[in-house]
């Protein structure tokens, strides 16, 4: 087939293509791709990659207009604990682009040099492992967010403090970042230092919008291309404030505003929502999504879908949305995946379809039955509350019609397949998944072996010494919760 690529500096990508299409069996037919920059000749082989069989070496024939519903999409390193791993951020930056996401953001909590300690330079080793993400945030089309927050211990009145902070972005942009974000979340909502007191009126909102329009007008001295993102520290309150208006009056308009919705973690997110507090602030609108982030909540893993983020959110002020993920990054990728669905087409944006496509992505056809088995049991978050709802019913049949043999035996079957996810996971090709699930795992088969025991010893009279043995058991897994708890209870109280 005769390929035209229209736009000059897209040659890398037309040779990838061309190399795809010359596997294909029709040769009477035509692919044509206009994109407006190279960035989306990226996205147009992602798509093509898609629509290519690559066992039956076809493509379909179709005509496609595509374009993303916002204009921002990504994902910010946000979350408190043990930051990832160099690996996992060379990973995650990769899966961005394979899912035409543009943004990543570093901001991990507990990296001593990004708040904490943030007057202090990288340690050489650090700043070279920054370096490679930003390269290969390059190569994969995602702009490199560099982050500071300064706010726990900065003396805003200060100069010299100012030097500090300028000359740590300084280094960023001298290597080539051109993302900027200075974080004012989870500090004390007053100015704890006299000089400040004094010469801000009392009022930290006008200390936060002095330094960052400050720091603004520093980096764009340097590249006018500079873009700027301000965390304010209220960050999901509803109401207005003196806080909001001293932002609304005094930050610089050029500079994003960062908002997590009507909440920390916002069960639902819409258009009218965001149209609201972009007015009370006065400025363009980032939205910071608390999900799948499990910060909070160690023992659990989220595995759902991303739900209820209206499909006309784009239309707002939200120029663009980032998830803050787990920290657990390969575990992330399944809610990710659907975020990165959501994000190109909103309106078009179907939860199941998307889930169950991101879990084949993540291990393949062959681990697909296990891995959505177990996804199905760990999708309880502060966001998303269905899980565990065939298990729920299979237990309530269960207790509800002890006298139909068949409600006993659909549950044993469940638990059969429950129980054997373990060995069935163990030897997946995506280990750095296995190893990052596995004590959810271990503990989701362990807990639906004990319930087959007492299944199966009902009526027997060492059923209570082996209950007593197996509360022993749940004891040590207790860190890890599997299935809303409910096998926990059902084994309790069985
Ligand atoms: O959400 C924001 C803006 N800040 C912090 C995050 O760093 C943290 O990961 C999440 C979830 O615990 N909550 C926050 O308040």
């Amino acid at each position: 087939p005769e390929l035209n690529f229209y736009i000059d500096d897209t040659a890398d990508y037309a040779e990838k293509i061309e190399e795809l299409i010359k596997q294909i069996h029709k040769d009477d037919k035509k692919v044509s791709i206009f994109v407006k920059s190279e960035r989306g000749a990226f996205y147009a082989l992602n798509t093509f990659m898609k629509l290519y069989d690559d066992f039956y070496k076809v493509l379909p024939v179709v005509e496609i207009y595509d374009n993303p519903s916002f204009k921002i999409r990504g994902i910010i390193e946000g979350f408190y604990g043990k930051p990832w791993s160099h690996n996992n951020r060379l990973d995650i930056i990769k899966f961005c682009g394979e899912n035409n996401m543009n943004t990543y953001w570093y901001a991990p909590k507990d990296d001593p040099y990004h708040r904490e300690r943030w007057r202090e330079d990288y340690p050489q080793s650090e700043m070279q492992k920054i370096e490679e993400l930003i390269k290969v945030s390059e190569s994969n089309f995602v702009d490199f967010t560099f982050c500071v927050s300064p706010g726990l211990s900065m003396k805003f009145s200060d100069e010299n403090e100012f030097q500090l902070l300028t000359k740590k972005y300084y280094e960023l942009l001298s290597k080539g970042v051109k993302n900027f974000a200075i974080l004012f979340d989870d500090i004390p909502e007053k100015l704890v230092f006299d000089e400040d007191e004094k010469k801000f009126s009392g009022n930290y909102g006008l200390a936060q919008t002095y330094i960052a329009n400050k720091l603004y007008d520093f980096l764009k001295s340097k590249d006018s291309q500079v873009k700027l993102f301000f965390c304010p520290t209220e960050y999901w309150q509803k109401e207005d404030s003196l806080y909001r208006r001293t932002i609304r009056e005094e930050l610089n308009k050029d500079i994003c505003i960062i908002w997590t919705g009507d909440g920390v973690w916002s069960e639902t997110v819409s258009r009218k929502n965001a149209d609201e507090i972009s007015n009370q602030f006065g400025h363009e609108l980032i939205l910071w999504d608390n999900y799948p982030v499990n910060d909070a909540d160690k023992e659990k893993l989220f595995m759902s879908p991303l739900t209820n983020r209206e499909n006309d959110l784009y239309k707002s002020k939200v120029a663009g949305v980032i998830s803050n993920p787990m920290n657990q990054a390969y575990a992330s990728m399944i809610a990710l995946k659907t975020i990165s669905d959501y994000l190109w087409n909103s309106e078009g944006y179907d939860p199941i379809p998307s889930w169950n496509y991101a879990i084949f992505k993540l291990v393949g056809k062959e681990f697909f039955k296990d891995l959505r088995l177990f996804c199905e049991n760990m999708l309880e978050s502060r966001i998303f509350h269905n899980n565990s709802l065939k298990l729920k019913r299979l237990i309530f049949n269960y207790q509800q019609f002890k006298d139909v043999s068949e409600r006993k035996s659909e549950l044993i079957s469940y638990l059969q397949d429950l129980k054997d996810i373990e060995a069935n996971l163990s030897i997946m090709n995506n280990q750095d998944l296995f190893l990052e699930i596995k004590p959810w795992v271990h503990k989701l088969s362990k807990v639906s072996e004990m319930a087959l025991n007492l299944l199966f010893l009902e009526d027997s009279n060492d059923k209570n010494v082996i209950k007593e043995k197996f509360l022993g058991e749940l004891k040590k897994l207790e860190n890890y919760s599997v299935c809303s708890d409910i096998l926990d209870e059902f084994i309790k109280n069985f």
